[in-house]
């Protein structure tokens, strides 16, 4: 998967006359300043692989100058496309009426060129067959790698092989990660402290069957009956069929778009008060890039695949080798700065593994004046200079997609991460 992702920088540092401009997606308003590319690239010839990239540039005079952001979406096999850049920070979102609306304030755009790509092989539009070759490249402006989930798995590895490609350790991350399978996903205390389950279900899980063996059977697409009876049974029933893990507040989408006094409010949305994200966007998001019209303008599907686009394609069995890594000994090779959103116990692991001291005290963060959530910082310290290297930060009431559930503190952190500043505290 590596290999191929770093084809996609090639072909970005080389010349991003290879890419193709979108003239414009369908439903985009008009007086759009910046550009769009997207398309395929051709990632291994003898095996006729493409991988389907978007790229957005910048929202600036100096886009240029800004640096260059990978977001990559986990799964394994979901889709950049559909949740990173639709769902989460892109420049638009699909409306109602199949129009897109700016994402006018919260774009990550507005702060980096973005690169979104459909990774591996098989996710959204990418798919297998064809050739060519990318091989020459130079770091020209600032990369900075990012994703969430199982892109905890990606990224380490692909910041690896940039570095050795490239030899010089200049690298900064920043994710969501999975980076560790029995760690990052267990669910269980979090669901009870929450009042979904009950004890019973709690015991249950800690005794029977919890989220990473539930998670590996998945991977293997290998069920067993326990798993069965009490992860995908039993704690449905206690939570119900109407709230996702992954988001407990997000409220159902009303069925029919005719029910208007459901109608999601964008105007609320817009300015981040009192909702968890819009419930219908992801059904809008499907709808719009299952369009014909929609697929040509940003030139996929050129192949006619045999199959529709979806959000997450899965089990990918070939990814087996790589699902009970630990990730962690890789993230502490020479990275630079890493802004993790995940477990404190990884955190705590990484800054122990790495020798880290914690700088500021454990304390909340704000975005625009209120508490975005909490955070900890872990660096070096010599007599001269402090240098920050990882930086915890959790996001109040948020949801596995931060930047779905709480866009503008998603950016302020995004915008600290790529400024390499601290998050803001009070009367810092
Ligand atoms: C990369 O940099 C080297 C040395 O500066 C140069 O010779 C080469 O042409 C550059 N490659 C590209 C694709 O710009
Ligand atoms: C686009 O045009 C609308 C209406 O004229 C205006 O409100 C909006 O600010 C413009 N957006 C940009 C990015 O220029
Ligand atoms: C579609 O919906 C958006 C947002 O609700 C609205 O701004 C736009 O005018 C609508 N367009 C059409 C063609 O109805
Ligand atoms: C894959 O095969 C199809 C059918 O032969 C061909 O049209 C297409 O160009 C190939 N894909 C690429 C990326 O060349
Ligand atoms: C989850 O279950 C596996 C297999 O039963 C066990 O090895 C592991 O320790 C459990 N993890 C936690 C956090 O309970
Ligand atoms: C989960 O349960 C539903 C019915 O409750 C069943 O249709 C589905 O196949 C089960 N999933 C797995 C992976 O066994
Ligand atoms: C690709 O296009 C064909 C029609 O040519 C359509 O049936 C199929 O659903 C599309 N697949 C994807 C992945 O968009
Ligand atoms: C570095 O951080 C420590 C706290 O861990 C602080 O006491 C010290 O003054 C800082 N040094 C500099 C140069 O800022
Ligand atoms: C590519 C990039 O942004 N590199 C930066 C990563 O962070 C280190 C330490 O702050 C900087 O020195 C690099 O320029």
């Amino acid at each position: 998967m590596a290999p191929r992702i770093l084809s996609l920088f090639m072909l970005f540092y080389c010349s991003i006359s290879y890419a193709e401009l979108i003239t414009s997606l369908p439903g985009q308003p008009f007086n759009v300043s910046f550009k769009q590319y997207s398309g395929y690239v051709v990632t291994d010839g003898r095996h006729g692989q493409a991988l389907f990239y978007y790229f957005v540039e910048a929202e600036s005079p100096i886009a240029s100058f800004l640096p260059l952001t990978l977001w990559l979406n986990g799964g394994p096999g979901c889709s950049s496309l559909g949740f990173g850049t639709l769902m989460e920070h892109g420049p638009f979102k699909p409306s109602d009426n199949g129009s897109l609306i700016r994402n006018d304030y919260y774009s990550w755009n507005l702060e980096s060129n973005m690169l979104y790509v459909e990774s591996p092989i098989g996710v959204g539009f990418s798919y297998s067959n064809t050739s060519s070759d990318y091989m020459n490249w130079n770091v020209t402006r600032n990369i900075f790698l990012t994703g969430e989930s199982y892109a905890g798995h990606y990224i380490p590895q692909f910041a690896k092989l940039l570095i050795d490609y490239n030899k010089r350790p200049d690298i900064n991350l920043s994710r969501n990660p999975l980076l560790d399978l029995d760690i990052s996903i267990q669910a269980g205390d979090y669901l009870w402290a929450h009042g979904a389950i009950s004890d019973e279900m709690l015991y249950l899980e800690r005794t029977v069957c919890n989220n990473s063996k539930y998670m590996r059977e998945y991977l293997y697409d290998q069920y067993s009956d326990e798993c069965n009876c009490v992860l995908n049974i039993s704690v449905n029933t206690e939570v119900g069929k109407d709230v996702q893990f992954d988001n407990l507040l997000l409220r159902k989408c009303p069925l029919s778009s005719s029910s208007n006094s459901e109608q999601f409010d964008i105007a609320i949305a817009r300015r981040g008060l009192g909702v968890t994200g819009d419930p219908c966007l992801q059904g809008r998001i499907f709808a719009y890039l299952n369009k014909p019209k929609v697929q040509r303008a940003i030139h996929a599907n050129t192949t006619h695949l045999p199959f529709n686009w979806d959000f997450c394609q899965g089990p990918l069995l070939y990814q087996e080798d790589n699902l009970d890594m630990n990730l962690i000994p890789l993230v502490g090779i020479k990275i630079q700065k890493s802004l993790l959103t995940q477990t404190r116990m990884i955190a705590n692991n990484l800054a122990r593994d790495l020798k880290l001291v914690t700088f500021s005290k454990y304390g909340p963060w704000y975005d625009k004046k209120q508490v975005g959530g909490w955070s900890q910082s872990f660096g070096t310290a010599t007599e001269s200079k402090n240098v920050t290297y990882l930086t915890f930060a959790t996001v109040r009431r948020a949801a596995y997609k931060v930047a779905f559930t709480s866009p503008s503190q998603a950016l302020t952190l995004f915008r600290s991460f790529l400024s390499k500043s601290p998050l803001p505290r009070p009367r810092d």
